[in-house]
């Protein structure tokens, strides 16, 4: 059954790009961060063959900045996830877990390293600042904690490099994977890194002063029109089948980072200094009892996952499916799952229980991209 629609108000945040999204024929959000977030334009199908094709603007302000900034910034950032940073660098991006006092995960944020004192958070859908808030005080660490005035705006799609450069310079097109760096737009100096939740290449541009959205998005509009570009979104689809995980979809707080495939991520030493380490620390050593898969579930397109389904081995219960959506290029519905340890190997063939009835799911090696 549908849902009714939403109704809008002040709690529910715009974004400086709304009215230029609106306009550009936005047919669907979503809430992030009580925020808007688009989630299609055409239809989730057309913009998906658009991104993989061409070039988009998408307005992700709903990934919101926690600004960490003081003499004990780095060791409050550090004391956040089991991943070791000591060698991160100024304008590095990294890919960080996130976890509560148990080792559950509450966040699977971008960190950047603005300097030595200061990083900013760039957050899943989830309320951080609070945890981080919480743990100043209660630590006493000397540390400013905010949401800066920055709302980010990403370039994706194989033409990202052209148009990036159209606006910022050819030296853009020079930019290392995760890393940033302040570019000129106009009479401003904005951070740009190479990042973005999607697989198809592209940048995410921090840009600061809510008032500054329009002129920004319309100068990106107005260089890529002989581009194609489109204004679009992060498409489930497309990130489905490059297993890019979705915080309150694919994983919660009852999961570890083990379990969300990111063990890669956690490091035992710093883990000891983590808060959460106690939690972590069994499965450090031997690893989770269940983990996140692709998965490909057969027969005719399934309506998107609004609760999981559950995955089946004759009557045992072998894990759910918690993302799903029918990919054309690979002509299957591709879909990311919790699977348990006795079934995670790639080629095993589960029962999943979706909506439509049961359908055959195989566990893949890796990703959809990656194959
Ligand atoms: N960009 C920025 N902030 C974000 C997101 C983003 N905040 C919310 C959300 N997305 C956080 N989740 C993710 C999930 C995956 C990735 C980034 C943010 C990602 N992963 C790559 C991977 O899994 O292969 C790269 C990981 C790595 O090499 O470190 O990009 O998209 N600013």
């Amino acid at each position: 059954m549908g849902l009714p629609i939403l109704s809008v108000s002040r709690r529910l945040r715009r974004t400086p790009f709304t009215d230029q999204i609106v306009e550009s024929g936005v047919k669907s959000y979503t809430v992030y961060n009580r925020m808007l977030l688009p989630t299609s334009f055409e239809s989730v199908e057309d913009d998906y063959h658009h991104l993989k094709r061409d070039v988009q603007i998408w307005d992700v302000s709903c990934e919101r900045q926690i600004e960490i900034i003081g003499p004990d910034a780095a060791t409050l950032v550090q004391r956040l996830t089991p991943r070791n940073l000591a060698t991160m660098k100024i304008g590095q991006c990294r890919y960080i877990p996130v976890v509560d006092e148990t080792g559950g995960m509450i966040n699977d944020p971008v960190l950047l390293k603005l300097a030595d004192d200061r990083f900013w958070i760039s957050i899943a859908d989830s309320d951080l600042i609070f945890w981080i808030k919480g743990l100043a005080q209660g630590s006493q660490y000397n540390a400013k904690i905010f949401e800066p005035d920055v709302h980010p705006l990403a370039i994706q799609g194989p033409k990202s490099d052209e148009l990036a450069a159209r606006i910022f310079g050819p030296e853009i097109t020079q930019l290392g994977f995760f890393k940033f760096a302040p570019y000129k737009w106009r009479e401003q100096t904005l951070y740009v890194g190479r990042s973005g939740y999607s697989r198809q290449g592209g940048f995410e541009i921090y840009l600061q002063g809510f008032s500054n959205g329009a002129q920004l998005f319309n100068d990106l509009m107005e260089a890529g029109a002989d581009l194609n570009v489109r204004a679009g979104c992060p498409n489930l689809i497309e990130r489905i089948e490059g297993g890019l995980l979705s915080y309150g979809n694919d994983m919660t707080s009852e999961n570890s980072p083990f379990e969300c495939g990111l063990g890669k991520f956690c490091n035992l030493d710093i883990v000891t200094n983590c808060f959460g380490f106690d939690g972590l620390r069994e499965e450090f050593i031997n690893g989770p009892q269940q983990q996140i898969r692709s998965l490909s579930i057969d027969g005719p397109a399934l309506m998107p996952c609004t609760d999981v389904w559950s995955l089946y081995v004759r009557d045992e219960l072998a894990g759910h499916i918690t993302s799903a959506a029918w990919s054309p290029d690979f002509d299957t519905n591709v879909a990311l799952g919790m699977v348990h340890k006795k079934y995670w190997d790639a080629g095993t063939v589960l029962t999943a229980k979706t909506p439509d009835g049961e359908r055959q799911a195989l566990i893949m090696q890796g990703s959809f991209a990656d194959q």
